[in-house]
């Protein structure tokens, strides 16, 4: 850690929102962790990482496993068509095509699987724990992904005729941007991830996306990148991001919030100096659209974001909520904002 516990939380200049714990001296605490009897504990991106949540918390009781609760949790979010940014509903490439990544890691055994670029498929998070479970591999992509899903008995959703007239219409748009500025990413983007503490202690974690809108076909973000939009470690805990994957995974964000809950920083402390880190070092500062949830073995919790932060949801056997993270709206060492 390159500033101390105290040098850190003495600098730390956060917005101070609701979920937040302001202590006298107003700086942002951590949130308490749950009593071993409220575990398991499921943290997720987004007030829409609720309903996954509550449905892998459904599983949990029912004797079911963690990674079963982050496949099923996810499943819900996928499945659901007003979601407009993760599974079938979620937003197409430049070509008008919708090409989702998702990967599993299961804390046991250290084992992970993924798949990226993967069209047609209802549910990306259950063929990435295919992959894990059934190859060798960690990840497959594309079409190859699509091929092995399909050979796996996943069902097909899209038409061959549709994916044609697509392709075409974006060679035309393709030709028209040519003469003028291309356009720029859709901003609109966000992923579920979902870390979860059985009440064995047992880690897992998921991530599954439509990714950045209008992205170019064949783009990869963090969120099916191991350590990067997610990381799993039995030891230690887990993390996830959602935002613009290009600022989490040249940093391999999720393994270095990680990192710091291993040299022993609370895991909302651990999300904060993983951004700060990155806009230490990144050319655009904290301009970087980047959020991060976590968890430890103790089953403590947190999250953080850039700007104002972002809602996240956390959910025990006692209670299911939408929290708010701090936002880290500040490089390291800037004088403190007036608190309330
Ligand atoms: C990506 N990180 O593809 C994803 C998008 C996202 O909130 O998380 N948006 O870059």
């Amino acid at each position: 850690m390159d500033l101390s516990r105290r040098s850190f939380l003495a600098s730390s200049a956060l917005a101070i929102t609701a979920g937040t714990v302001v202590s006298r001296r107003g700086i942002a605490q951590a949130p308490t962790a749950p009593a071993g009897s409220e575990l398991p504990l499921l943290v997720s991106t987004w007030p829409f990482g609720k309903a996954a949540n509550d449905a892998g918390l459904k599983v949990l009781l029912a004797g079911g496993s963690a990674l079963d609760a982050v496949e099923q949790g996810i499943g819900v979010v996928e499945a659901d068509a007003h979601n407009a940014s993760v599974g079938l509903g979620g937003r197409p490439n430049a070509a008008g095509v919708v090409q989702l990544d998702a990967c599993i890691m299961s804390g046991l055994g250290h084992r992970g699987g993924s798949v990226a670029a993967l069209e047609g498929i209802r549910h990306p998070i259950s063929v990435a724990r295919r992959v894990m479970e059934t190859t060798p591999h960690v990840m497959l992509v594309g079409e190859g992904a699509r091929m092995f899903a399909l050979e796996e008995g996943f069902e097909s959703v899209r038409t061959d005729a549709q994916d044609h007239e697509r392709h075409a219409a974006w060679h035309r748009k393709r030709a028209a941007e040519r003469k003028n500025a291309p356009a720029p990413p859709g901003k609109n983007h966000d992923t579920i991830a979902l870390v979860v503490l059985g009440a064995d202690r047992q880690i897992a974690g998921g991530c599954s996306t439509s990714g950045l809108g209008n992205k170019l076909p064949g783009r990869v973000g963090d969120s099916p990148i191991l350590g990067s939009g997610l990381y799993v470690d039995n030891e230690v805990g887990a993390a996830g991001a959602t935002g613009i994957g290009e600022n989490v995974m040249r940093y391999c964000g999720s393994f270095m919030v990680v990192e710091y809950m291993r040299q022993g920083l609370h895991p909302q402390e651990a999300c904060i100096e993983t951004i700060r880190r990155i806009a230490r070092q990144d050319p655009k500062g904290l301009d970087l659209s980047i959020n991060f949830v976590a968890l430890d073995k103790q089953g403590r919790y947190g999250a953080a974001g850039t700007g104002q932060g972002f809602p996240y949801s956390v959910t025990t056997r006692l209670s299911s909520r939408v929290l708010q993270s701090p936002g880290v709206n500040q490089p390291a060492g800037a004088p403190a904002a007036a608190r309330p």
